[in-house]
């Protein structure tokens, strides 16, 4: 690892890339085509390292292996808690490499450095422990049947799965899906986005250390069209799991449809509103918003990105909000100070800055923002618009970036509907002191996750997933270790039964 110097003052240590190749039934493989592609370091807009790329055939070598491990070998057959404790090393080697996945996910996607290492890290970590808790308490039950039968269920690991991430968390997105199916006793494939590839494999080679058998967990970078396509028409994939875009996430069930009826789960885009109420205090609303939709720089699928302020506060609000969102940091991810890191990629900062263009269009206010900071990196201006209409673009669209629509509100009523307007249902924010308030509004709007006076606020045991065009299914919880789950069930009769 090198030394990172910025403003002179020597930080972190940017890490050598190790691993830059398939992770096939235990092993670091190149592609069967040869290819490679590269990932961008979005600070610098160079090139990181080239990754082997994989493509169909590649799938179908993992599936096959995860397949044989599946159906032969030891993973699924042997007690929870010997998978468990596979699991529980694997989260220590986590910890003990804590600083260098952090830093590959910043260089390879722009996150904040000191979140990556204090928060998203832990956090897999802590995953992995939570679902190897689980592993030993898979149980089913026994009915007490109409008929002299005896009658139990099993609960079944489902199979093989595939898992498909996105960029904007890589470690924790990997873990999400990781663990509850691995704890469930499936073998799996999984292709980290390609902006991002570099932590998964990362997690591959520390699997390995921990003693996951071979073919067990296999990990394909790639593209989505070519390897994710091939996972999601895959006759030998039992199930699917998705996290993306709500256009991609169509695809994934059409693919699923057209070829073994896998079912899958979707976690998709959001356009998330947060209402903030007249009785709340300013300053901490202004906190709540900015840091709702400027943390991880916009590339949430909770972000709070549409803000509703009640009119009799507004004024105060807008004033401040500007004032704090001028006041934003902007830089290196790796700085302590910086709050906010580069865009992703290329292509998510082209498509943030085009809809801050529609939004000027379609005549919305431009309050502060709009530009890329600096001239080298993906670094855009915190930027908020006010005199947002509902049915404005950059009101219903998912931006994935830092811009948010702030409008007013008069009553409960219209604040509900506004944040109803809207095809996706992943999240939903209120600030109020008010208990009549929090109550009626958190069961009027549609959405799978409220958040009442706080902002991203999960944890491992509590299910997240969307209502609406968001998806379904739930990560998180026992509900997603269920996902991974199926039921059997087994009758046999009972003669002479004193019953
Ligand atoms: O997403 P994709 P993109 C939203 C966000 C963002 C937009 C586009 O609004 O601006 O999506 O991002 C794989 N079959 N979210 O284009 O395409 C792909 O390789 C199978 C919200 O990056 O959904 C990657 O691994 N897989 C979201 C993953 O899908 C395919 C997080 C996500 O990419 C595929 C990311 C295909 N045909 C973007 N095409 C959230 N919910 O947090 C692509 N992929």
């Amino acid at each position: 690892m090198d030394n990172l110097s910025i403003n002179g003052d020597s930080f972190i240590k940017i890490p050598t890339i190790k691993f830059k190749k398939l992770f096939i039934n235990g092993g670091f493989v190149d592609s069967v085509s040869g290819k490679t592609f590269e990932t961008v370091d979005p600070r610098t807009e160079e090139v990181i390292t080239k990754i082997a790329e994989a493509t169909k055939d590649d799938v179908d070598i993992a599936v096959k292996a995860a397949r044989e491990a599946f159906d032969n070998g030891p993973w699924p057959r042997m007690p929870g808690a010997e998978r468990a404790k596979i699991m529980v090393k694997w989260a220590t080697l986590i910890e003990q490499n804590q600083e260098e996945i952090a830093a590959l996910d910043t260089i390879d996607g722009g996150k904040l450095y000191s979140w990556c290492k204090t928060v998203d890290v832990p956090e897999a970590a802590n995953i992995l422990r939570y679902y190897a808790g689980a592993a030993d308490k898979v149980h089913g039950e026994v009915f007490k049947t109409s008929r002299n039968l005896h009658m139990y269920t099993l609960m079944e690991p489902i199979g093989v799965v595939g898992h498909i991430i996105p960029w904007n968390f890589p470690t924790i997105m990997f873990f999400a899906k990781a663990a509850p199916c691995l704890a469930a006793g499936c073998t799996m494939v999984l292709k980290p986005a390609e902006q991002t590839p570099l932590s998964s494999l990362f997690f591959a080679h520390l699997a390995k250390e921990a003693g996951i058998p071979d073919g067990v967990l296999n990990v394909l970078p790639g593209f989505g069209s070519t390897a994710g396509a091939a996972i999601t028409s895959h006759m030998d994939i039992d199930a699917v799991s998705f996290t993306g875009s709500t256009e991609t996430g169509r695809r994934v069930m059409q693919a699923a449809a057209l070829s073994n009826l896998k079912p899958v789960s979707l976690e998709l885009g959001g356009k998330s509103p947060v209402l903030i109420f007249d009785d709340a205090d300013v300053d901490k609303a202004v906190d709540l918003a900015l840091f709702g939709i400027l943390h991880n720089k916009g590339e949430i699928c909770v972000a709070y990105s549409r803000v509703f302020v009640q009119e009799g506060i507004y004024d105060e609000f807008e004033k401040k909000v500007l004032e704090k969102a001028k006041n934003w940091v902007v830089g290196d991810p790796f700085d302590p100070k910086v709050q906010q890191g580069p865009q992703t990629s290329k292509a998510q900062f082209d498509k943030i800055l085009s809809y801050i263009k529609h939004g000027k269009n379609e005549g919305a206010t431009l309050l502060t923002g709009g530009k890329q900071v600096g001239n080298k990196g993906y670094y855009i201006e915190p930027t908020i618009f006010t005199n947002v209409k509902d049915d404005m673009l950059i009101a219903q669209d998912e931006i994935f970036g830092p811009v948010m629509a702030l409008s007013k509100f008069k009553t409960i009523e219209e604040g509900i509907k506004k944040a109803n307007n809207t095809k996706y249902g992943l999240a939903a924010g209120i600030v109020t002191k008010n208990l009549d308030i929090a109550n009626t509004v958190s069961r009027s709007i549609r959405a799978g996750i409220i958040w009442i006076n706080c902002y991203f606020a999960f944890d491992i045991d509590c299910p997240f997933g969307g209502y609406k065009m968001s998806g379904y299914g739930r990560d998180y919880g026992l509900e997603a270790l269920h996902k991974y789950l199926q039921v059997k069930s087994v009758a046999t009769p009972i003669y002479n039964s004193p019953w």
